[in-house]
């Protein structure tokens, strides 16, 4: 039996802020930083240890994954950065805020830009600011592959194939794999991981900074998942990310 760890990062200051981050990189806040800890603090206490670990090339994750390794102990770990772990990129929406949008759109239209499967929020023009086409990191990607929006089932298509060529490989080796990401991304690994539905990812939150394990069978199928920390207070935080974007 395998496990792996996935950690959405910590608050950060677009999400205390309420608005829609995706490619943006903002930084964790101070409550975002406590997470991070709690959450290396948790990983200590239940006895884990990784041998790898993956996150995003935005920071809010980075950082989280630091502060919880430095509660660990475990600074020295090797790290691999993608942007295939990135959030979903939230399009024309990014920097806007999401009860704002709800106000003028309505919550209905809202709960399909941030949870339908496949219907991607308006795009941004390529010309956009807020794109990352001049951004050093990305430079090396083929521009296509540089979204100006996303809907999940293209987070799940650009993160399937880092999952497939890096994470399982290192898995099945026998390495023990933490992973610091976004709220979408990992609803990304998760449905694919449980073989969830289209329309029941719909209902899947992910709250931040809180270590979800998954023990694997020898072919990578979930035997159970659960998160680290008090029930209660997990549900009561994926409840409140699922709120975010009502008026
Ligand atoms: C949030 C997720 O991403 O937002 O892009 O706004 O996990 O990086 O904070 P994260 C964003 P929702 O899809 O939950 O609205």
């Amino acid at each position: 039996m395998y496990k792996l760890v996935l950690i959405r990062h910590g608050e950060s200051t677009w999400n205390l802020e309420n608005r829609f981050t995706g490619w943006t990189d903002v930084e964790l806040t101070p409550t975002g930083v406590d997470q991070a800890k709690e959450a290396g603090r948790l990983l200590k206490a239940g006895g884990y240890e990784f041998d790898l670990a993956y996150t995003s090339v935005l920071k809010r994750a980075i950082w989280t994954l630091w502060h919880a390794l430095d509660q660990m102990d475990r600074t020295w770990l090797p790290v691999a950065h993608s942007w295939r772990l990135n959030e979903r990129h939230y399009g024309a929406l990014q920097g806007l805020n999401k009860a704002d949008m709800a106000k003028q759109f309505g919550d209905e239209q809202v709960l399909i830009w941030r949870r339908s499967y496949d219907t991607p929020p308006p795009s941004l023009e390529a010309a956009d600011p807020r794109g990352q086409r001049d951004d050093v990191r990305y430079a090396k990607l083929n521009p296509e592959d540089i979204p100006l929006t996303e809907c999940l089932k293209d987070t799940v298509a650009r993160v399937l194939p880092f999952w497939n060529d890096a994470i399982a490989p290192a898995i099945r080796s026998g390495k023990r794999v933490l992973i610091a990401a976004h709220g979408n991304s990992i609803r990304a690994l998760v449905k694919y991981l449980d073989n969830i539905a289209d329309a029941d990812i719909v209902g899947v939150n992910i709250p931040n900074g809180v270590p979800l394990v998954y023990e694997l069978d020898a072919d990578l199928k979930p035997i159970r998942s659960y998160y680290l920390g008090d029930a209660e207070a997990v549900a009561k935080a994926a409840a409140a990310v699922a709120s975010q974007g009502k008026a």
